[in-house]
C-alpha cells in the first residue's frame, strides 16, 4: 500500500495516498482508522470542496523537527487541487502524548474565494438530519474511532465556547444543555449545529471523548484559536460514535496568492483516572500561546452582585471604607467598578450623575486607601438606540441583509456588537483603553461581553475568520494597557483570551440563588444551563479547573458570603466559598461589605490569602455534577489533602470518603479535620465516613496519615487549614510552634497528641483546651501576626 507513516513512543501513524485517509494508534488506547481531511470554500463559480484526497501530493518534508513541543516527527505535504494548493503537516510529538496536524490553504487561482470549513477530522457516520455534516459531503459513513476494543459507557466533556458558556461531562442519555429563552440569551458561536438529539454533542476549541468503563479517553482539539474558531461534534453511539473536528472559515476572503492556515489540530489519549488527565494538552496549549500564568490571583470587591446598575459613589465609598479599616484582617487588594457608572450617551469614559467626580477622582480615591482600583468596560457592545449606536452606525456589525446582528439581550434590549476589524473602532477602543489605564489611573480591567465583536456578520476587513479579527483587537488592547495591568476577560471566546488576559472569566454569573431565579420564581427559569445562580457557577468551575495557572487564572466570579438579601443557605454559601477557594482562582466579594454579619466576615477571613497550585477533580470527566475534589498541601507541619465532598442533591446525603481515591498513601490510621461542621477524627479504615452533608452542601476535611508525633490536623484560621503553622517541633513531650498568618487572626486549631496534655500556652499565656476525640484536643487561638504555642503532655 502506498503512504506514509510517523512513529513515536505513544503513536503510530499511517496516511494513505493517494486516498489522504489516515490512521493513528495510540498505545494501549484509542485508535483511529480512515480519518480524513476536508475543506469547503466558494467561488463566483460556486462551491467547490475537497474531499480529503491527495492525488498528486508531494512531500515535502519527513523528518525530524523541533518545535515548542518539543521533537516530532513531522511529514509536509502539498496537495493541488482545482485552484487551490493544500499543505498538510502532521507531527507526532516525540516527548509527550500529542499528535498535531493542521491544513494550510493557498489561493492558486486568479480569483478571490471565501472559505466555508476546513475538516480536520471526520470519523463515524455523520449524525442523521445533520445538515452541516451532508453540506461537507459526509453524508456517507467515513471512518471509525475506537476507545476500546469492547466499547463500555461512553460520555463527552464539552468545553464551552466563551466564559458563560456550558462546560461539563455528558453521557448518551443527555441532551446537549441549550437555552430555552433563545435569541434573548446572548449567542453562542455561529454555523455550529446544535442537536436536540440525546448523544449528540457539540465542544469549542477541544472536547473530550470517554469511555467510563475502560476509564479511558480522546481529547481532541486546537491548541490556539488564532486563526479560526474550533468546534468539535461527537456522537456518543456506543458501537460506532462520531468524531467531528473542524476549523471555522466564517466566509473569510482569501485573496489570489493569499493562504489561511489553521491552528494545529491536536489528539491526545486520556487516562481518566489519572489525577490531571488533560494535562499535556493544556501545557502545550500555554506553550502554543505564550502563557505566563505566574502572576498571583486578584483578591478583592467587585460592585456588581449587590448594586448592579443602580451602584452609586456613595456605595463605592462605603465599602471602600470597610474595606480600609478592615485592611488588616481581610486583606483585599483590587477594589472593582463595574457596570452602572456610564453616562447614557456615553461615548467614551463619561460617567452618569451618580458618579459626579468622574472616574479619575474615584480611581485616586481607592489608590490613595491602598487598594489597586478596577473596572469595567464592556468595549465591543452597545444598546441599539443608544446615543453611541446612532454616532458611528457603521461600526455595528450586520449580518448579510444589512440587519444588525443581535449581540444578545443584555440590558433588556436586544443589543448590538461592534466590528473591531473597523479601523475607527480599533482607534476608539484603544484610545480608551488608553485614557483608564493611563489618564485616569485604573490597574486592573474587566472587559466584558467580548463575544460581541464576534457575531456572524460582515465586517469591514472581509479578509480575517472572526478569530483573527478578535485575536488582533485583543492583542492590540493588551499593547495599549502595558503589561502591568491585570486584564480579566469575561464573555470571552475562551481561546483568544490566551495569551493576552492574566484573568479569565471560566463560567456564567453568580447570584444569590442556588438554582436560576427570575424575580422570585424558578418556575421556567430552573433549568437554564447558563442563567446566572451557584449551581451553574459551581459547575463551569469545576469542569473548567485544570485550565487555571495554565491558560491564565481562572475566574470563577463572584464571592457572595451576605446573609441578607440572598436566597443561599448556609451550607449553598459554604459551598460556594470552598470551591471557589480550592479552585485557587480570582477571590473577588461582592457584598455590602459594611453589612456584613460576623460570622460571614469570618468566613470571609478564612479565604485570605488565596490557596496556592490547582485543585483536581476527581470526576469531572464523568459527569457534569462532579462530588470529589482534593488539593494536596504541604509545609513545616508535614503533608495533607483538602479533601472536599460535594452534595449537589437537596436533601442531606452521606458521602463515604475513599481517601485512596484523592491520592493519600497507605496508612494504619488517618487524622481529619472538618472545620465547616467543626469536627476532628480518626480513622482506621481508608474509607471515611461522616455524618450526612446538608443538601448543596461540602465537607471539607484535611487529611493526615496518622504519627506517633503530635499532628496539626486542621482549623478554622484558614481554608488551607495547616499555613497558619511557621514552625512545628517535638522534643520529648513538648511540642513547639510558630504560628501565624501574618495578620492577626483567631480561630479553632485540632491536635492531635500522643497523650493527654498536661499544659499549654500561647505567647507566654496559659492555654486551655477541650478534649475532640480519641487522642485529639481544640484549642481556641487568638494569634498575633505570629505567636508562640507550647504543649507539654
Ligand atoms: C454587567 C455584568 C457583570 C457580570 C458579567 C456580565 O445576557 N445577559 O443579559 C447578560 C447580562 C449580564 C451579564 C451576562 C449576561 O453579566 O458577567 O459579571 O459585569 O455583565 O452588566
Amino acid at each position: 500500500m502506498q503512504g506514509l507513516s510517523l512513529e513515536s513512543p505513544f503513536f503510530t501513524f499511517f496516511l494513505r495516498l493517494p486516498e489522504g485517509r489516515w490512521d493513528l494508534f495510540a498505545r494501549d488506547a484509542a485508535q483511529i482508522e480512515e480519518a480524513r481531511l476536508g475543506a469547503g470554500v466558494r467561488a463566483k463559480a460556486g462551491g467547490l470542496r475537497w474531499n480529503g484526497r491527495m492525488e498528486g501530493a508531494e512531500v515535502v518534508h519527513h523528518g525530524l523537527e523541533h518545535t515548542l513541543h518539543g521533537p516530532v516527527h513531522l511529514a509536509r505535504l502539498r496537495v493541488p487541487s482545482e485552484g487551490i494548493a493544500f499543505s498538510v503537516e502532521f507531527a507526532a510529538c516525540l516527548e509527550r502524548p500529542l499528535f498535531l496536524w493542521r491544513i494550510g490553504l493557498e489561493n492558486a487561482g486568479a480569483e478571490t474565494i471565501t472559505v466555508d470549513t476546513i475538516d480536520l477530522l471526520q470519523l463515524g457516520p455523520a449524525a442523521q438530519g445533520d445538515d452541516h455534516a451532508q453540506r461537507r459531503g459526509q453524508a456517507t459513513p467515513t471512518g471509525a474511532v475506537r476507545l476500546h476494543a469492547d466499547p463500555g459507557d461512553l460520555a463527552f466533556f464539552t468545553n464551552g465556547f466563551q466564559s458563560w458558556s456550558y462546560a461539563g461531562t455528558l453521557g448518551p442519555g443527555d441532551r446537549m444543555p441549550r437555552t430555552r429563552l433563545g435569541p434573548i440569551l446572548w449567542p453562542e458561536n455561529p454555523d455550529t449545529p446544535v442537536s436536540r438529539r440525546p448523544g449528540d454533542f457539540v465542544a469549542h476549541m477541544f472536547g473530550v471523548l470517554v469511555d467510563r468503563t475502560h476509564r479511558s479517553g480522546l481529547l481532541a482539539g486546537f491548541l490556539a484559536q488564532r486563526q479560526a474558531f474550533g468546534t468539535l461534534q461527537a456522537r456518543l453511539a456506543r458501537y460506532a460514535p462520531s468524531l467531528h473536528l473542524w476549523a471555522h472559515g466564517d466566509q473569510a476572503e482569501l485573496q489570489s496568492g493569499r493562504m489561511l492556515q489553521t491552528d494545529w489540530a491536536c489528539l491526545q489519549p486520556v487516562a481518566m483516572d489519572s489525577l490531571d488527565p488533560l494535562a499535556p494538552y493544556l501545557d502545550a496549549v500555554a506553550v502554543e500561546n505564550g502563557v505566563q500564568a505566574d502572576r498571583s490571583a486578584p483578591v478583592g470587591w467587585c460592585s456588581w452582585y449587590k448594586y448592579m446598575k443602580a451602584v452609586s459613589e456613595r456605595e463605592i465609598d462605603s465599602n471602600l471604607s470597610w474595606a480600609a479599616g478592615h485592611q488588616a484582617t481581610i486583606p483585599l487588594s483590587v477594589f472593582q467598578l463595574d457596570d452602572g457608572y456610564q453616562a447614557p450617551d456615553a461615548e467614551f469614559l463619561e460617567t452618569n450623575d451618580r458618579f459626579p467626580d468622574g472616574l479619575g477622582v474615584l480611581a485616586r480615591r481607592v489608590s490613595s486607601q491602598g487598594f489597586l482600583p478596577g473596572l469595567w468596560l464592556a468595549p465591543f457592545i452597545t444598546a441599539p438606540r443608544s446615543a453611541f449606536a446612532r454616532r458611528h452606525p457603521s461600526w455595528i456589525l450586520r449580518g448579510r441583509h444589512g440587519l444588525p446582528a443581535n449581540a444578545g439581550s443584555t440590558w433588556n434590549v436586544l443589543s448590538r456588537g461592534l466590528d473591531v476589524t473597523h479601523p475607527e473602532v480599533v482607534d476608539w477602543a484603544r484610545r480608551m483603553i488608553r485614557s483608564a489605564v493611563h489618564e485616569h489611573g485604573f490597574g486592573y480591567l474587566k472587559l466584558d461581553f467580548l463575544y460581541a465583536g464576534v457575531l456572524e456578520a460582515r465586517r469591514h476587513d472581509p479578509t480575517r475568520t472572526r478569530a483573527q479579527a478578535l485575536d488582533a483587537m485583543l492583542r492590540l488592547i493588551r499593547q495599549e494597557a502595558g503589561p502591568d495591568v491585570t486584564l480579566l476577560g469575561c464573555g470571552c471566546p475562551m481561546g483568544s483570551g490566551l495569551g493576552v488576559f492574566d484573568a479569565m472569566r471560566i463560567g456564567t454569573d453568580v447570584a444569590p440563588a442556588w438554582h436560576p431565579t427570575y424575580f422570585g420564581t424558578q418556575f421556567f427559569f430552573r433549568p437554564e444551563p447558563t442563567f446566572p445562580a451557584v449551581r451553574n457557577v459551581l459547575r463551569n468551575t469545576l469542569a473548567r479547573m485544570p485550565l487555571h495557572r495554565r491558560w491564565w487564572i481562572n475566574d470563577p466570579d463572584c464571592l457572595l458570603i451576605r446573609q441578607e438579601d440572598t436566597r443561599l443557605t448556609p451550607a449553598e454559601v459554604q459551598t460556594l466559598a470552598t470551591v471557589l477557594a480550592l479552585s485557587g482562582g480570582s477571590l473577588i466579594v461582592s457584598d455590602d461589605l459594611p453589612a456584613l454579619a460576623e460570622e460571614r466576615v469570618e468566613w470571609l477571613a478564612r479565604l485570605l490569602p488565596p490557596l496556592q497550585g490547582r485543585a483536581h477533580v476527581l470526576d469531572a470527566l464523568d459527569t457534569d455534577r462532579p462530588t470529589e475534589i482534593v488539593l494536596e498541601q504541604q509545609g513545616p507541619a508535614g503533608r495533607w489533602w483538602l479533601c472536599a465532598v460535594l452534595n449537589w442533591d437537596e436533601a442531606p446525603r452521606s458521602m463515604p470518603i475513599d481517601l485512596r481515591r484523592f491520592g493519600l498513601p497507605e496508612a494504619a490510621t488517618y487524622l481529619w479535620a472538618d472545620p465547616w461542621q467543626r469536627q476532628a477524627g480518626v480513622s482506621t479504615s481508608s474509607t471515611l465516613y461522616l455524618g450526612s452533608i446538608p443538601g448543596h452542601g461540602i465537607a471539607l476535611l484535611a487529611v493526615r496519615p496518622g504519627s506517633v508525633d503530635p499532628v496539626w490536623l486542621g482549623d478554622t484560621l484558614h481554608v488551607s487549614q495547616g499555613h497558619a503553622v511557621r514552625q512545628w517541633e517535638t522534643d520529648g513531650n513538648r511540642l513547639q510552634a510558630l504560628l501565624g498568618m501574618g495578620r492577626p487572626r483567631s480561630g479553632t486549631a485540632w491536635i492531635w497528641l500522643p497523650a493527654q496534655p498536661r499544659a499549654a500556652e500561647l505567647d507566654g499565656l496559659p492555654l486551655g483546651w477541650q478534649r475532640a476525640g480519641e487522642g485529639i484536643f481544640a484549642f481556641d487561638l487568638h494569634l498575633g501576626n505570629t505567636s508562640r504555642l507550647m504543649i507539654h503532655w
